[in-house]
């Protein structure tokens, strides 16, 4: 049944997107600022379109109330495809509104890297800090000491903490991305066996929260009461390195049935892993299409009968139209306040699971054999 629903909305949202196409234009604004060529002109459906204007009171988004707002955008780490498809897309929307964006990268995936970057970035002149966070809780001084100075500070991707953000934009709500994968584990094991996860970093604020929403589905349910999980491994968002876990993974457990991977390069270097090595272990988790498209479909050949992911060009729309939105003070982060991201509509602030707020772009979208290579145009 859910999967029907994830379906049809993901039909619409492919409909959209195709008709919408698929534009390109440099989005460099500065030295640091990144080189992925995709940008999209338009978004997809998201459970949460409503379509009308927001109307705020002090604020006029349509004419230019955004222009002029310096943005810093800081990854997890460089060489990430994910994030430069999603960055595409916030420095475009940021740019067609007047403002400009440096996308600035720590020197490794860690929480101390990215303070590092942070200290450098409070003592310039920026409106806004948004951050895909390497770490949950040690990310908090200095994003506090940033907001002290009068830096809005918004989080999408990956959430520091709540007392360290004004808003996180959350891509699909974290309880639906866990239940998909549970769900695609469960179908692709036949309901029992064993199965492990790939991560990224053990620190991972975004995967750890998937992954112990995941074990509290499973958990509280009987029905997966036969799924055994063997281990979480951590490949640090490394290509070889997660290569290497999923080596070790199917040398330790030679009768694992499935890897769960959502990590966007995990899945990739699983997928390829296990399907040059014709292994009988399948896998399923977070994935791009354009990444995925060669190891996506049924049967021995392919390693990954099917896997999830979500809007990717919404989702630097919409996290860019939040942390304008928080510069203009159209909105602060709090509860049920609303503003418009654009031709994506209007949105409301809901409360996130760890206590703070957030904004959540739509459900998770399956990527299937059908429609993996249509996908694979876009991202
Ligand atoms: C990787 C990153 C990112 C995550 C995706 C699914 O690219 O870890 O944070 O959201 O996978």
């Amino acid at each position: 049944m859910k999967k029907k629903i994830i379906s049809a909305l993901l039909c619409a949202a492919m409909a959209t997107s195709l008709l919408a196409g698929c534009g390109s234009s440099s989005a460099g604004s500065s030295s640091t600022t990144t080189s992925a060529a995709t940008e999209a002109a338009a978004s997809t459906e998201t459970a949460a379109k409503a379509g009308e204007s927001a109307g705020s009171a002090d604020t006029d988004s349509s004419s230019g109330s955004y222009a002029g707002q310096k943005i810093a955008l800081v990854g997890k780490s460089a060489g990430n495809a994910f994030f430069e498809i999603a960055a595409a897309t916030f420095v475009s929307t940021v740019e067609s509104e007047g403002g400009t964006v440096d996308i600035v990268y720590p020197e490794e995936a860690t929480a101390d890297a990215q303070i590092k970057v942070l200290d450098n970035l409070i003592s310039q002149d920026y409106d806004a800090i948004c951050l895909s966070a390497n770490d949950t809780n040690a990310l908090q001084a200095k994003l506090e000491e940033a907001m002290d100075a009068g830096i809005a500070v918004s989080s999408f991707d990956s959430a520091p903490n709540a007392d360290s953000r004004q808003i996180f934009v959350n891509q699909a709500g974290t309880t639906a991305v866990a239940q998909a994968l549970v769900d695609a584990v469960y179908d692709i094991t036949g309901g029992e066996g064993q199965w492990a996860i790939l991560s990224a970093t053990s620190q991972a604020s975004n995967q750890n929260a998937w992954i112990d929403a995941m074990k509290a589905i499973i958990a509280a349910n009987d029905q997966y009461a036969n799924l055994e999980l063997v281990e979480v491994a951590y490949g640090d968002d490394e290509a070889q390195k997660s290569t290497d876990q999923t080596e070790a993974l199917l040398q330790n457990y030679p009768d694992l049935k499935v890897i769960c991977a959502p990590t966007t390069v995990g899945i990739a270097a699983a997928a390829k892993y296990l399907q040059d090595n014709s292994a009988s272990c399948k896998l399923t988790g977070l994935g791009l299409p354009s990444e995925m498209e060669a190891y996506t479909g049924d049967g021995d050949d392919y390693s990954c009968p099917y896997f999830y992911l979500w809007d990717m060009e919404g989702l630097g729309t919409l996290s860019a139209y939040a942390t304008m939105a928080l510069v203009s003070g159209e909105i602060t982060g709090a509860l049920d306040e609303t503003f418009t991201a654009g031709d994506l509509g209007e949105y409301t602030i809901t409360a996130a699971d760890d206590g703070g707020t957030e904004i959540v772009l739509g459900l998770p979208l399956e990527f299937t054999p059908e429609n993996v290579s249509e996908y694979a145009k876009l991202y």
